[in-house]
């Protein structure tokens, strides 16, 4: 595996005719490639690899079928500003088959398929956008006059991978909700992610929308190795998906100090205080959102660094289906490597004053359990006291911060 600077030296040729084909500088295609390669935790170097199978003029044949949802995991991915990714992902992949991006409808669009189903057998990567109704033979959807439950067993059958993308096709998502007040016990149409309809697991890519660089980096995974990243028993790849968002989050030396924002709009909310009590999932939510950030909006534009509590729209049983209001189960208390020191010795050589430092580090991780416990223990009463001085010390919240 080549460094960035030998693939730079030595494939001057092939970058020129990347730049062409991406419209895109070499340099920012090799910025690009790098970026790919960390977001997907491969080792130093690995970035030669990804820009080595991007530049290969080969490109896989991607049939992309919708079923139940909202198309808000296509936007994403072509909302996406960081150099022109959606013409990177038009011109890494052959998108043979989408029928919200292909000019051809009706008869059209449907020969296109079986044409590229047949061109590309066994090679082919199917992508799942959309819930699957399965109540009434699934006859809630239907294309071409098939319905979504034998669309996709049919284009499965062939394909060399298939990739769920977004919560609706990884787990049901919003579709597979039902109405409380109804008192039934699943959503009105049965709806399903594929795993459960084909009976077999696939990549799932979940997130309502999903994090368009986590589903670039799988399909680039599977371009740069031939495979698909390695995943949890969820389908997901554990280079996204193996750490709660609420173990880095920007907010979490809040939650460990006890610091809350009580409702929206107050003191606590604007100071950028923890969202816990205001119903934030992260502590109970799989994914890189507090890492990765969302798309190429800018500096801490995800929900929580906006100021909105996590939904959990990643995780199965937690988005869509809690309430918001409702606050989240603690699966893990342990403090995140990045944890403020207390005592932080700075530009001198490790000495019993710094070795005492790390021993106070140590002690602030065995306390942080019991400060959590003391402040998530906090009395509704004393949290009521809390709030009406919000209300009553308009010096504070009106004029204060
Ligand atoms: Fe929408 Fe996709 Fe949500 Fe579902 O994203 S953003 S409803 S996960 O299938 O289009
Ligand atoms: Fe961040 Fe939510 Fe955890 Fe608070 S509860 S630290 S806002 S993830
Ligand atoms: Fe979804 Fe929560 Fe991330 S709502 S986008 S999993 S911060």
């Amino acid at each position: 595996m080549g460094t960035m600077n030998e693939i730079f030296e030595t494939s001057r040729k092939t970058l020129e005719d990347v730049e062409q084909r991406l419209e895109m500088p070499r340099r920012e295609f090799l910025q690009f490639c790098a970026t790919l390669a960390v977001t997907m935790g491969l080792p130093a170097g690995a970035e030669a690899a990804v820009a080595k199978a991007i530049e290969a003029a080969k490109r896989p044949s991607v049939i992309w079928l919708h079923f139940q949802e909202c198309t808000g995991c296509s936007e994403s991915l072509l909302r996406a500003e960081h150099p022109t990714l959606d013409k990177l992902i038009l011109d890494v992949i052959s998108l043979d088959y989408h029928e919200t991006l292909m000019a051809a409808a009706g008869h059209q669009a449907e020969a296109a398929r079986k044409s590229a189903m047949t061109a590309n057998k066994g090679k082919y990567v199917l992508v799942v956008e959309g819930a699957i109704p399965t109540k009434q033979n699934g006859i809630y959807c239907k294309i071409g006059g098939q319905t979504a439950i034998d669309m996709v067993k049919e284009c499965a059958a062939d394909a060399a991978a298939v990739i769920a993308i977004g919560s609706c096709a990884s787990w049901g998502g919003m579709p597979s909700t039902w109405p409380s007040i109804s008192g039934a016990d699943s959503s009105p149409s049965g709806s399903a992610g594929v795993a459960e309809i084909l009976g077999k697991p696939v990549v799932t890519i979940p997130g309502c929308p999903p994090n368009p660089y986590n589903f670039l980096a799988t399909v680039v995974h599977f371009l740069t190795f031939g495979k698909l990243p390695e995943v949890d028993k969820l389908g997901r790849p554990k280079f996204a998906y193996s750490r709660l968002i609420h173990e880095n989050c920007e907010r979490r030396a809040h939650f460990d100090a006890g610091r809350f924002a009580m409702e929206f709009g107050d003191t606590g909310h604007r100071q950028g205080y923890c969202l816990y009590k205001l119903g934030c999932k992260g502590p109970e939510t799989y994914a890189n959102c507090s890492t990765l950030g969302f798309g190429d909006a800018g500096e801490n534009n995800w929900p929580v660094g906006c100021g909105h509590p996590c939904i959990g729209c990643t995780e199965q049983g937690v988005g869509f289906h809690k309430p918001i209001h409702q606050v989240a189960k603690m699966l893990n208390v342990t403090p995140p490597l990045g944890y403020p020191r207390i005592v932080e010795e700075q530009g001198k050589a490790a000495s019993f004053a710094s070795a005492a430092a790390v021993a106070a580090v140590a002690g602030a991780a065995a306390g942080a359990a019991i400060m959590l416990t003391r402040n998530l223990g906090l009395s509704h009463a004393a949290e009521e006291a809390e709030r009406a001085k919000d209300k009553g010390g308009a010096g504070t919240d009106k004029a204060g911060v």
